[in-house]
């Protein structure tokens, strides 16, 4: 770095002071906390999104949401080229540098980065960064500060997209350096139009009965709900009613979207008794999150929910079945039968019963701890790798290879024999990768699939919901003095640290018959999240506040007595 480029970062880093006593990590998704302490942060990471371009030589994408959190939170993360999260690589050096104290600190600890990375500014290419931000009222101003941190490297460029949902940033940055079309408008063409083409592909045309023709969608009072606005217009056939827009004068993540309704399981506020029967689903506050739910007609507070599992056992039996019809082919085509490796991935939230349904379908399960970046890899390692968090996060990944063997299948079958089920197959194949979102869970792409999936199987949210019988379970929160003193392994199944509460949690799980808990530092939070789910829900309920209870003693404040 040479000494204009230094003293243009300390110049304006010196406009963007760490706020005292500020201490934050780059987390499960990036920077998250009250966006009144943020500036610093997000100044400093356009910085890191402009250092990654370069070092790249690809477009990055700063995204400016705090996702599910309350609406004075906010947060801020980057895309990689790949339009995924941020390698994890470089994480250590997103925290030092948003916890740097000084200006000079600062500096300082970007040269050393540079040298260390051999980041060239004499590229070929000067750094190019997409950046987005969500509803929320802080994202205006965080956004300015952001782009004074781009602009920090010389010759960066920023590129404002306005207001987005995170999976279309995401799917912009992947597009973007793929040379492929890459407007918002593209986006919802591609969407709409691969939609379209997998429902046409629908055997027979089955038609649902006349109630489950209608979807309601909470929007979470998000940027999801006028984005699925925009979406609705292109897809004429579909009757979607959307509710918690943001236009009605709700409070963002406040008693709705999809975190508040596959936690609590209970209805999203505007959801009344006249919706019993109806398929309704929930998004979240940066629509990377999807869930489904029908209300209940006995208890109109409550709701049966088809969670982000059932949503990925919905895909896995579908996939599955499209490579049984694909394997069926005739003698002649068995050499060109390409054995297509499909895994599935989950995280230790992920219900029992899902798992057990998964494995009696005869698929690979694998596990990794929470956080899609960390199962987003785990599924690019299959031909077609299918990966959610029990909430809604999640995605479908196919493989270039795998590609490139269906569109050379499609070609051929085209020739020999056109309109074949296997040619179908293949077709409806092609079209749920592109409809699905491949940078990074994306509620609208999940929501068209599920709907797409719906139609093909002729099935109603209640047949879908009763693919298996969720194990009961209970997810609390707890408020610890430092949630980064708990350490955790096996995809966070076992508390290494501190000693002792893991054998605690023991004993309390043996007294539970299908008992099963375990407790983990959020990476969005300031708590400790406990799981535990058991036969019955008094006992899913009795076993978390016990675990809950184990937590606050070992690690809180010690309010639970
Ligand atoms: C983020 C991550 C998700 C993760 C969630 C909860 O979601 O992208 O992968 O499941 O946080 O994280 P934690 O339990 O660590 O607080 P979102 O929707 O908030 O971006």
């Amino acid at each position: 770095m040479n000494d204009n480029q230094k003293s243009l970062i300390l110049k304006s880093s010196s406009q963007y002071p760490l706020p005292q006593g500020v201490k934050l990590s780059y987390g499960t998704a990036g920077f998250r906390a009250d966006a009144s302490i943020l500036e610093s942060t997000v100044f400093r990471v356009g910085i890191l999104a402009a250092l990654r371009s370069l070092k790249t030589q690809s477009l990055t994408g700063l995204m400016i949401t705090a996702s599910h959190n309350k609406v004075t939170d906010n947060g801020v993360k980057i895309a990689d080229p790949s339009g995924g999260m941020l390698t994890q690589e470089w994480e250590p050096f997103a925290d030092a540098i948003a916890n740097s104290p000084t200006p000079q600190h600062f500096v300082q600890l970007i040269d050393e980065f540079v040298k260390k990375e051999n980041i060239r500014f004499d590229g070929v290419r000067s750094a190019k960064i997409l950046l987005g931000r969500d509803t929320r009222p802080s994202g205006e101003s965080l956004l300015e500060a952001a782009k004074q941190g781009v602009y920090s490297i010389v010759g960066a460029t920023g590129i404002d997209m306005g207001i987005l949902t995170t999976p279309q940033l995401h799917w912009m940055v992947r597009a973007r350096n793929k040379d492929m079309k890459a407007t918002e408008l593209d986006y919802f063409e591609q969407l709409s139009s691969s939609f379209r083409f997998l429902v046409d592909l629908t055997p027979n045309q089955i038609k649902m009965s006349k109630t489950d023709d209608k979807l309601i969608v909470d929007g979470a009072n998000g940027v999801g709900g006028e984005k699925l606005e925009v979406l609705k217009k292109m897809l004429n056939s579909m009757d979607i009613e959307i509710r918690n827009s943001g236009k009605e004068g709700g409070v963002l993540n406040e008693g709705v979207g999809a975190d508040y309704v596959q936690k609590e399981k209970v209805v999203p506020q505007g959801f009344h008794l006249k919706d019993v029967g109806i398929r309704c689903a929930s998004l979240d506050g940066d629509a990377d999150r999807l869930v489904y739910f029908s209300v209940q007609s006995n208890n109109t507070s409550k709701i049966d929910l088809v969670d982000g599992d059932k949503i990925l056992s919905l895909f896995a039996l579908f996939i599955k079945e499209q490579l049984s019809i694909l394997k069926m082919e005739g003698d002649d085509h068995v050499d060109e039968n390409y054995e297509a490796r499909l895994g599935v991935v989950q995280t230790a939230y992920a219900n029992g019963a899902s798992t057990d349904y998964l494995r009696q379908l005869g698929l690979e399960v694998v596990f990794t701890p929470t956080g899609v970046k960390y199962l987003h890899e785990k599924a690019a390692e299959y031909d077609i790798g299918i990966y959610f968090e029990a909430n809604g996060h999640g995605t479908i990944l196919f493989s270039e290879s795998f590609l490139t063997w269906l569109n050379a299948r499609n070609n051929e079958l085209s020739s020999k024999s056109k309109g074949s089920e296997q040619q179908k197959a293949v077709l409806r194949l092609l079209a749920v990768s592109n409809l699905i979102n491949q940078a990074v869970g994306d509620a609208l792409s999940g929501l068209l699939l599920v709907e797409a999936i719906l139609q093909y199987k002729g099935w109603s949210i209640y047949n879908w919901s009763e693919l298996y019988h969720d194990l009961p379970s209970r997810q609390l929160k707890v408020k610890v003095v430092d949630r980064t003193a708990v350490v955790t392994a096996n995809a966070e199944t076992v508390v290494v640290r501190p000693p002792l509460i893991q054998e605690a949690i023991n004993v309390e799980v043996a007294k539970y018959p299908q008992g099963r808990s375990f407790i983990r530092p959020s990476g969005t939070e300031e708590v400790i999240r406990v799981y535990a789910e058991a036969s019955i829900q008094e006992a899913a309920d009795s076993l978390a506040n016990s675990v809950a209870k184990l937590a606050d003693q070992f690690l809180g404040f010690g309010n639970s007595g």
